[in-house]
């Protein structure tokens, strides 16, 4: 019976990822009954009954849905890449919350000159697989630094000579003397969803992607 079964459930994190799915939940008819910067609930109802909102870590947003904590969800794809994307379909580019994977140094660092002698290089970052492939498509040996974030400290204190990390409007980098000396890939946040969920919970969860496709396939037309 549809009215026993449990809501479906969208994992979302606090921040630029909830407040830019918003706009395009509310075009597929779906409103938060609480505000989350108002409220320390970490289960959100929404005006359907049917459909709840899940507040969780961005990092954590592919686990809760590879595993069926969440039918669906709303993650970067810098995350995504970090997480490996298993169990995982992504059925939509919503092409919100969009910024630059960027190699970054300081603006004294001569970068390609480090490349082209083939210097090896320290590497930090908290994106370790997304830089570990990226130097090794450049066949670059790189001894990569793991951190947790502030990664623009890196390169002002010693720790390394360049970092791999999220651009959007380049205040950060530019505030902390540092320049993007590389690109590596453009970053938005990708509809994710649990396939078994699909599979069950079809009836309720395909208008949802549907709509959510069609809202964002509208607003990057306009
Ligand atoms: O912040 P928290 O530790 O809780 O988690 P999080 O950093 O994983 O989440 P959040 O909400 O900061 O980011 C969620 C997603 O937003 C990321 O996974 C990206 O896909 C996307 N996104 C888009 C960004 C940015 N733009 C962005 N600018 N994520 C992070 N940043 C950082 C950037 O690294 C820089 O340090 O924001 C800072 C400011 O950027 P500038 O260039 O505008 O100054
Ligand atoms: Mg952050």
């Amino acid at each position: 019976m549809a009215d026993s079964a449990p809501p479906v459930t969208i994992a979302l994190s606090k921040g630029r990822i909830y407040d830019d799915t918003l706009p395009l939940l509310a075009e597929a008819g779906l409103r938060p009954a609480i505000d989350p910067e108002r409220s320390r609930r970490l289960i959100i109802p929404t005006n359907r009954p049917e459909v709840q909102l899940l507040l969780v870590r961005a990092t954590d947003v592919p686990t809760y849905v590879q595993f069926g904590g969440a039918d669906l969800g709303v993650s970067g794809k810098d995350v995504l890449d970090e997480h490996g994307g298993e169990g995982l379909y992504q059925p939509v580019d919503l092409g919100i919350a969009r910024c630059r994977m960027v190699v970054a140094a300081r603006a004294d660092f001569d970068y390609p000159a480090a490349v082209a002698q083939r210097r090896r290089l320290r590497a930090a970052t908290k994106f370790e697989r997304t830089a570990r492939e990226h130097f090794a498509r450049k066949g670059l040996h790189v001894d990569l630094i793991k951190l947790y974030g502030s990664m623009e400290l890196a390169p002002l204190t010693g720790l390394a000579d360049v970092i791999v990390d999220l651009v959007d409007t380049g205040n950060t980098l530019k505030a902390n003397n540092l320049v993007a000396v590389e690109d590596i890939a453009p970053v938005s946040a990708r509809l994710v969803v649990n396939p078994a969920s699909l599979r069950t919970r079809g009836a309720t969860l395909r208008p949802l992607i549907d709509a959510l496709g069609n809202a964002a396939a509208a607003r990057r037309a306009s």
